[in-house]
């Protein structure tokens, strides 16, 4: 098109595929921050995590659980909340439980870290945002979306290709 384009493109994918931004830890092919310090609602969380121009952590793989169960053990601290929002939830359909940011089913096809018993729905209001439990090993359960908590971000820099992460939209450069 035009150079303006070229560079901002090439501006972007430097950016993208580069370091992580500061404060973030870099893991495979994603950035992670774990907000340890904020409490917040899901929804809220979710708006925290695009402010700094990432999204609620989706979780793809064994490998991946396993990454985020030794970063969210080495961080955690007194006055952390022992729930850490992720991005999957059932708020849509009850029962059917998908990651928020692009709608991908969590089923037992696919990769999932239930802990033995979850999701169980607690409660007259049930539950509808998935969250990692400290006192579960950071094994997924499913709690209540009004719940203030911490919460974990990630930023995925490699946009195609790859199993799981390649979901068409680059967020981050459309951003
Ligand atoms: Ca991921
Ligand atoms: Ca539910
Ligand atoms: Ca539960």
């Amino acid at each position: 098109m035009n150079r303006i384009c070229v560079g901002l493109l090439f501006m972007s994918i430097v950016s993208v595929r580069g370091d992580c931004p500061n404060g973030y830890v870099r893991h495979d092919d994603s950035c992670y921050k774990f907000f340890s310090s904020v409490l917040a609602t899901w929804a809220e969380s979710l708006t925290y995590c695009e402010l700094f121009e990432s999204k609620l952590a989706v979780i793809e793989t064994e490998r991946e659980q396993t990454f985020i169960e030794g970063l969210l053990s080495r961080e955690w601290h007194t006055g952390a909340s022992d729930g850490v929002w992720v991005d999957g939830t059932d708020l849509l359909i009850e029962g059917e439980w998908v990651w928020a940011d692009d709608g991908t089913p969590i089923n037992t096809q696919g990769y999932n870290k239930w802990f033995p018993g979850e999701p169980n729905s607690l409660g007259r209001r049930g539950e509808d945002c998935m969250d990692l439990l400290h006192h579960e090993k950071y094994n997924w359960n499913d709690n209540s979306c009004e719940r203030k908590q911490n919460f974990l971000c990630e930023i995925e820099t490699e946009g195609s290709s790859g199993m799981g992460g390649g979901n068409a939209n680059n967020g981050i450069i459309g951003k």
